[in-house]
């Protein structure tokens, strides 16, 4: 499969450390210069730009985090005045104010180029009609991947998220060969599908570029045999720019990261220590080339093992593993450390299990109560009310040997769990509204 830009995805390692070296410094001086956030937590820690001398020397330099961009809301954290920056975008917000990122005529001319070597790393090439199901709007899902679509050449349909039949109609009448979405709208999609009588063998659909949001391999599995297609998975976040930070090749052995644009490192998450690739750890990105909004050291929270070795695709360009889980996903349960992945991980296991679920924390009398919603197929609900006991008692206790803790389990018909057509919510917790 072509390589969109072979003189970077597959530079030597060597000149690719001495070229993000020199990247490293420029944007240092630069964030120095402009923003007055970095040049004062630098001055507090004694550290100029020239003490930048080594790839290494990255851990002189402060942490960002959310805060950091929550307090400058909204554009206290542009390194560039607004008359220079083309676009601005956002993340959800869902609690408190959204952080607000901002790009340069250059900035989207570098992301164009990083979603279309997403895009044909995963397989799309020019004569392919793509259907683009992530919103448009705040969100960077659906414009950043758009423009490196049509970098490409494909054609695409910006039909944005919702609206499901008519993406279902297009599909079937423009003979749509790619979809972008959420793993989660995948899923949907094919399920609204099955009900309309939609038969995805007979259509001409035959990959899928999905990110926004963990996806496990049994998801990832459902949604190819429903769709009838590939899946890749791609990776990104607001703060460093959206989606294009990440991507699979046809290995499907990991997602190879821009390096050239972005400097990735694996800390651990309590100390925040650098960690060697094999590691797992929090990642955490510098922007090598970005004007308008640079980050030094962002943490993303998010989980995830680098690998530096050389892929069979030929590329060079470090690889890192799926995200599954956050740091800050995970819930504290009667003192018991619980990720949402684990549950998931359990629940894919059990044969009669539907991938759409959902984990209710409350306080009851004082006391954290753990409930798991599943959904079942329609043969488990059974006239024998034992059996449907036996089920439930089946589930709970391979979560209790997993997780350390009792969770009631309530089994709900198929379609009653709620389906979103962005990122899906796997978690109520419903103490914080006490
Ligand atoms: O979700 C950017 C994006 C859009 C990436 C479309 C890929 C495709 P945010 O809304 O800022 O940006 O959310 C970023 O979503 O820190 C991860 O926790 C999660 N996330 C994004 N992609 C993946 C993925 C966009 N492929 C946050 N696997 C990140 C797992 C993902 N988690």
């Amino acid at each position: 499969m072509p390589i969109w830009n072979p003189e970077y995805e597959c530079m030597e390692r060597a000149a690719l450390r001495a070229l993000q070296l020199r990247r490293l410094q420029m944007t240092v001086g630069w964030v120095y210069e402009r923003v007055p956030y970095y040049r004062e937590l630098m001055d507090a820690s004694g550290v100029k730009p020239r003490d930048i001398r080594d790839l290494a020397d990255v851990t002189l330099l402060p942490f960002t985090d959310k805060t950091a961009l929550r307090d400058t809301y909204p554009f206290g954290m542009f390194a560039l005045p607004l008359d220079e920056v083309v676009r601005v975008h956002s993340s959800s917000g869902t609690t408190g104010k959204p952080i607000v990122v901002g790009y340069s005529r250059g900035d989207i001319n570098t992301w164009t180029e990083l979603t279309a070597r997403v895009a044909a790393a995963a397989g799309v090439h020019r004569g392919d009609l793509v259907d683009m199901a992530f919103l448009y709007g705040m969100f960077t899902g659906g414009w950043g991947m758009h423009y490196g679509i049509e970098r490409i050449g494909a054609t695409i349909i910006p039909a944005g998220s919702g609206q499901t039949e008519r993406h279902l109609m297009m599909m079937a009448d423009f003979g749509t060969t790619v979809l972008v979405s959420t793993p989660s709208y995948a899923l949907y999609l094919a399920e609204q599908g099955e009900q309309m009588g939609v038969d995805f063998s007979a259509l001409p659909l035959r990959l899928g570029l999905f990110g926004g949001e963990p996806c496990s391999l049994k998801m990832k599995a459902e949604i190819e045999s429903k769709l009838h297609i590939r899946a890749t998975d791609n990776y990104g976040l607001s703060e460093v720019m959206g989606p294009g930070v990440s991507g699979e090749c046809e290995c499907a052995c990991g997602l190879h990261i821009a390096e050239d644009h972005l400097l990735a490192e694996v800390v651990d998450p309590q100390t925040g220590e650098q960690l060697p690739p094999g590691e797992e750890g929090e990642l955490v990105i510098t922007t090598l080339t970005k004007e308008a909004f640079p980050v030094l050291r962002y943490r993303t929270h998010d989980l995830t093992v680098l690998d530096t070795s050389r892929c069979e695709c030929g590329r060079t360009l470090a690889r890192m593993s799926r995200v599954r889980q956050r740091t800050d996903d995970m819930l504290i349960i009667r003192g018991v450390n619980v990720f949402p992945s684990q549950i998931e991980d359990v629940l894919f296991q059990i044969e009669g299990v539907r991938p759409h679920y959902l984990i209710v924390v409350d306080r009851k009398r004082n006391l954290d109560d753990l409930e798991v919603r599943i959904e079942v197929e329609e043969q488990v609900f059974s006239d024998i009310m034992a059996d449907m006991v036996a089920f439930q008692t089946a589930v709970a206790d391979k979560l209790q040997s997993v997780l350390g803790l009792r969770a009631k389990v309530t089994l709900v018909e198929p379609g009653a769990i709620e389906r979103s057509a962005g990122k899906s919510k796997r978690v109520l917790d419903r103490r914080e509204e006490i």
